[in-house]
């Protein structure tokens, strides 16, 4: 088990993923305009709406594409993602030691793309059907931020991760158990599924008759449509005072408020798609790519890029529900981070892509 990167992992005081009742940023405009350091962090006062309003408000049904999707729904789980060109990465890098410039045309193919992080309930299908073992239960523990775990837990780990303390190896946590042996998903089988490595997401893949996306495919994917934006909406974080994704809001590492929300992570269908009818692009969980890790980039034009032959690490996009501007603003869709393809914690997981459908997807 390889440990999560230092840069990536925020203090959850949290100890569940908790259902607040509270839907708007409570700053108006929040997030503002391309390169504001806005976060939602709007922990002065929250909305007021109950839960159900605003369980209603972050329901599929509530949140359809206002504009008709550009990609083109297959059944009921995957999206065709139209052929097309777009900008990968950024001339205005927010994270210069990611590798997320230069801004450089990528053309590519068309492709399906998950609407969904695989969810709990997905993965459950694939162990039943095929008994497969995760790496995380194969080596007995996988990474858990503190703030998550019961003090029966953290009482019991007398080691961490030197240059990320907050991070845990947990004995026993693992994708059915994700804050270790006294934790379970029963009350999460549609929320994303986490503890899985590289290794993993790829057998899950495979056995769907699927594959990772790249990382241009995953980019292209998360923009929407859109050319140049920060986010898979736009560039504002909070339009019209709506939460469009799962980070983190409040003082951190002190204080997660959970505005949008959710402390941990949310159903897979939860808030609003992106212009390809996707959910969840950016923030809730952390997604792997089939790419490898590098940081210098051509700015020649490509086509179908599937990144170096060979590397360390895999490349991961999107951010997660422990993501704060302040310390993990990745939850862009130029930003990137990078993890061994044996790690696994618990805030990573993966949608798998496509060349063509099976007839059971
Ligand atoms: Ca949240
Ligand atoms: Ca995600």
């Amino acid at each position: 088990m390889a440990a999560p990167k230092a840069g990536l992992f925020l203090l959850l005081p949290g100890a569940w993923p908790v259902w607040l009742g509270l839907a708007l940023c409570s700053v108006p405009g929040g997030g503002g305009s391309s390169g504001e350091q806005g976060t939602c962090g709007c922990s002065a006062s929250r909305g007021s709406g109950s839960g159900e309003a605003a369980a209603w408000r972050y329901s599929q049904e509530a949140n359809a594409p206002q504009q008709p999707a550009r990609g083109t729904l297959v059944g009921g789980q995957m999206v065709s993602i139209p052929a097309g060109v777009f900008t990968m990465g950024t001339d205005e890098p927010a994270i210069q030691q990611d590798g997320e410039g230069p801004a450089r045309r990528v053309r590519l193919s068309r492709f399906y793309m998950d609407r969904y992080e695989v969810s709990n309930a997905e993965f459950e299908k694939f162990v039943d059907a095929t008994g497969y073992l995760t790496e995380a239960e194969k080596y007995g523990d996988s990474f858990v931020f503190e703030g998550m775990l019961s003090e029966r837990v953290k009482t019991e780990i007398h080691q961490a991760v030197a240059a990320a303390p907050w991070w845990l190896p947990v004995k026993g946590a693992n994708w059915r158990h994700p804050e270790g042996p006294d934790s379970d998903i029963s009350n999460r089988m549609e929320h994303p599924v986490l503890h899985v490595s590289w290794n993993d997401a790829v057998a899950y893949c495979v056995w769907a008759g699927k594959r990772l996306p790249t990382e241009a495919e995953w980019e292209y994917s998360c923009r929407g449509g859109l050319e140049n934006r920060l986010f898979p909406w736009g560039n504002k974080l909070c339009p019209k005072r709506q939460h469009y994704a799962n980070i983190w809001q409040g003082d951190f590492p002190t204080n997660n408020t959970g505005e949008d929300g959710f402390k941990g992570t949310a159903p897979v269908s939860a808030f609003p798609p992106n212009g390809y009818g996707l959910y969840n692009v950016v923030g809730n969980a952390w997604e792997w790519t089939a790419d490898w890790w590098a940081v210098h980039h051509s700015a020649e034009e490509m086509h179908n890029p599937k990144g170096p032959l060979s590397g360390t690490d895999k490349v991961k996009k999107g951010g997660s529900y422990m993501c704060h501007k302040s310390y993990c603003y990745r939850y862009r869709c130029a930003a990137r981070s990078q993890n061994t393809p044996d790690s696994s914690a618990s805030n990573l997981g993966f949608r798998c892509a496509a060349d063509t459908l099976l007839d059971s997807l």
